[in-house]
């Protein structure tokens, strides 16, 4: 399973080409280890090895040509594309121009973390809207499931449908950085063969480097492949250490506030909420369950925050905030009840009829979307 076909040595973890000349390089991994690895047939990378056992990573500079480059050789394959996103960040989750890189391929669309929403939501009811998010984006699956790779919910309906759509062909699993597409792939091994988390998946942006091909049981395979990183995404702007906030682990639990105009909610220090024209409304906050909401007067925001970020209003602390692109404004009027989300961070609900400012780190995107719930 290590060895591709140009009898190349890869990694299982990452599907990085096997290499023990740099130790600062992709791939590298010491000759003893790459004797043992071949022994029990399981060969990890120093850095796989790494992440697995303690959770560190060393960082790699996978750019947006490299996964553009793998994108581009699957519109000249014959294969079932699986396409996945998290349904806690669908518009940080679309790959503009999916559509042109898939070719005239069958594309399944995969909400994935269904576990971070409210079980009291329809999963019908949340299956329609995240096809309806990927219709306004020009996209048009075949079909849309939702599951939790992590919990592995509806795996067994997830691999109906691959065999139903891949008719005898290979299977590509894609998506941006994140959104669990190795984590699902391990979820199916795991259903099929038993063997548990044989492919690297962590926190932390880029974690998959290369093509990982799991073999089918018809000779066909299986494809894991590096999700595109964006310079721009909140994983990637706020420090590592806070990652846990924007790939929650467990069931976000909605916080509510009656507000009027002329209010506002700081999320920690990363970003900010304002009520700006409107009558008197509950709204709901989705975030990690840990990120302090903070409440307070409009008028007084700007010097609130210029005084106690950082400090009252964490994370991330003062210095950290110091080597961050500060908070940019967005303005929106809705006329509908809407969705106001601070890409990757969550989201807040906006009652019809009213005007708002949503405050991101500069470069991190902020929009309006139809209400999910
Ligand atoms: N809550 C929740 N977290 C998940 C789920 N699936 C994956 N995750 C988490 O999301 C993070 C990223 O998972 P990966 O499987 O490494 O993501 P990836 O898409 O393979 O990422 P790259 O290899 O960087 O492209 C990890 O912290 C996972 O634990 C899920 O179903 N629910
Ligand atoms: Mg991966």
């Amino acid at each position: 399973m290590t060895e591709s076909s140009d009898d190349e040595l890869r990694c299982i973890g990452c599907g990085a080409i096997i290499q023990s000349t740099d130790p600062q390089g992709v791939g590298y991994t010491p000759q003893s280890a790459i004797e043992k690895g071949l022994k029990n047939n399981q060969l990890y990378c120093q850095r796989c090895f790494r992440l697995r056992h303690y959770n560190e990573i060393a960082p790699v500079s996978l750019n947006d040509d490299d996964f553009l480059r793998v994108l581009n050789q699957i519109g000249n394959q014959d294969a079932l594309i699986v396409y996945v996103v998290d349904v806690f960040d669908v518009s940080g989750s679309l790959i503009p121009g999916l559509h042109r890189f898939v070719g005239k391929n069958p594309v399944l669309l995969v909400g994935n973390k269904e576990d971070l929403l409210p079980h009291s939501l329809r999963r019908s009811k949340l299956t329609d809207w995240v096809r309806q998010q990927a219709n306004a984006a020009g996209l048009r699956p075949r079909d849309t499931v939702l599951v939790s790779a992590k919990k592995r919910h509806q795996i067994d309906q997830l691999l109906d449908k691959i065999d139903h759509y891949r008719q005898g062909k290979d299977v590509y699993v894609v998506g941006v950085t994140n959104v669990g597409k190795s984590t699902l792939i391990n979820a199916i091994i795991k259903q099929r063969s038993g063997i548990q988390d044989l492919i690297t998946t962590s926190r932390f942006p880029g974690t998959t480097l290369d093509k990982i091909e799991i073999p089918l049981d018809d000779g066909h395979k299986l494809i894991d492949t590096p999700g595109i990183v964006h310079e721009e995404q909140m994983a990637h702007i706020l420090p590592p250490k806070y990652l846990k906030i924007v790939a929650p682990q467990r069931e976000i639990k909605p916080r509510t506030y009656q507000l009027n105009a002329g209010q506002t909610l700081f999320l920690g220090a990363i970003a900010r909420f304002d009520y700006v024209v409107g009558s008197r409304e509950g709204f709901e906050a989705y975030f990690d369950n840990g990120l302090m909401i903070h409440r307070t007067k409009l008028a007084n925001a700007d010097h609130f925050y210029q005084k106690h970020a950082g400090q009252l209003l964490t994370p991330p602390t003062r210095t950290e905030l110091a080597q961050m692109p500060p908070l940019e404004h967005h303005e929106f009027s809705v006329t509908h009840k809407s969705d106001l989300v601070i890409e990757g961070l969550g989201w807040i609900t906006v009652p019809a009829n009213s005007s708002v400012v949503g405050w991101a780190p500069k470069g991190v995107a902020v929009l309006v979307r139809k209400a999910m719930i």
